[in-house]
């Protein structure tokens, strides 16, 4: 694994606990984490549950006993360790969102499909497509209990930027992250559209917006690139997007991506209206799923809290007895199930890169059509060697 921050800790617990719950065709061996800082890396590789560590990713990349490649770092690292994986002959696992830019991502979309035909996977960690209730969405809609899809709002809202002195992190630097909440939290919103409805976003229109543009800067810690010393800093993405998108079917789509919404934690919500009933998720209160059945008799209709904890859905049956909560990191463990199982039966997991880059066209579209004062904007299909809809795959 590369990269030893945030995400590499969720990641660790995943490759650690999935094979614990699940009976998996190949067992994971967590060999080596690789980060910056020497010191920093072996203790969080002890902490994690990683044999080695090393601050040296290529020279990892050249060892016969490492088959997968799982890459947590910041965005801007992602094109250039991945294609060099794929090139090595790693299977992959990328953090999303996939790249910086959609040039970047092609390039990956494109070592991946070459890659694919040596037998060598990738996939990107859109981990909320792996939450019970998530996929369980998703077969509802595939089943077609709401019907023809007409209007989706997707927002996922979070406030830990709100206070105008947190300090600025990589994650607010244009050249470290790509872009802010856009690509941060708008490119879960997207996906997770994408993946309950198995429909595509094709055309955009939205806004972007910084709303704190100084930040004080803390020194060397902060992961900063450049030159940035103590004093203030320059925000350089954006801290809130609005979006507007047009689904393949014609449907409408909200979006909304904010770091500035106080009070909302980590709220991925999802609505989907149909013309036989809608669902609506929250991460907030990840095991539930509303359902309004619009086939009932008027008189019984009304949203239903379904909690999604039965061994009957998807990922559940390997934890607990009936009724038992999962939280936020069940997903990676499904996520690291799920990539070892299609390694293990040569089949290429989704979401592939190619999946990936789509989901940074429409970022980038979103960007273009901001620049033009929010006027309606093409995704432009850069390259489309997988196309087949999510749900002819059997991902859970
Ligand atoms: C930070 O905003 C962050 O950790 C994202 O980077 C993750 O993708 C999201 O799952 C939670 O929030």
């Amino acid at each position: 694994m590369i990269g030893a921050g945030f995400m590499g800790a969720a990641h660790s617990q995943g490759w650690r606990v999935a094979p614990r719950f699940f009976d998996l065709p190949l067992a994971p061996e967590m060999s080596v984490l690789v980060g910056r800082d020497a010191a920093r890396t072996r203790a969080a590789a002890d902490t994690w549950g990683w044999a080695e560590s090393s601050t040296d990713w290529r020279e990892v990349l050249e060892r016969d006993d490492i088959d997968v490649v799982d890459i947590v770092t910041p965005g801007d690292s992602h094109a250039e360790i991945a294609i060099a994986a794929l090139a090595a002959g790693k299977h992959v696992l990328c953090e999303k969102p996939l790249a910086n830019t959609v040039d970047e991502a092609r390039r990956m979309a494109e070592a991946a499909a070459s890659a694919q035909r040596l037998g060598t996977r990738s996939m990107v960690g859109f981990t909320y497509r792996r939450l019970p209730a998530t996929a369980f969405a998703r077969d509802l809609i595939a089943a077609g209990r709401l019907g023809d899809i007409r209007q989706v709002r997707a927002e996922y809202l979070q406030d830990w930027l709100s206070d105008a002195e947190a300090p600025l992190t990589w994650r607010l630097q244009k050249d470290r992250a790509g872009s802010g909440s856009l690509g941060d939290i708008g490119a879960h919103a997207v996906d997770i559209t994408e993946f309950m409805t198995g429909l595509r976003v094709t055309r955009v229109a939205g806004l972007l917006e910084t709303i704190v543009s100084e930040r004080p800067v803390l020194g060397s810690a902060s992961g900063l690139s450049g030159s940035a010393g103590a004093g203030r800093g320059a925000v350089t993405v954006d801290d809130l997007a609005l979006f507007t998108g047009r689904l393949e079917n014609g449907a409408l789509a909200s979006f909304e991506a904010s770091r500035f919404r106080l009070g909302r934690k980590n709220a991925l919500r999802v609505e989907i209206s149909g013309s036989l009933g809608s669902l609506s998720f929250d991460l907030e209160s990840p095991n539930e799923l509303q359902f309004y059945d619009a086939t009932l008799p008027a008189t019984e209709q009304g949203f239903r809290r379904i909690l999604v904890t039965e061994p009957e859905h998807p990922y559940v049956g390997a934890w607990w007895p009936t009724g038992h909560m999962l939280g936020y990191e069940h997903g990676f463990s499904h996520q690291a199930k799920d990539f070892v199982e299609a390694v293990a039966a040569d089949e290429d997991p989704r979401p592939s890169f190619a999946d990936g880059l789509h989901v940074q066209e429409v970022l980038d579209a979103v960007a273009r059509s901001s620049d033009a004062n929010g006027v309606w904007t093409g995704v432009e299909p850069s390259f489309a060697p997988s196309t087949v809809p999510d749900r002819a795959y059997a991902a859970s």
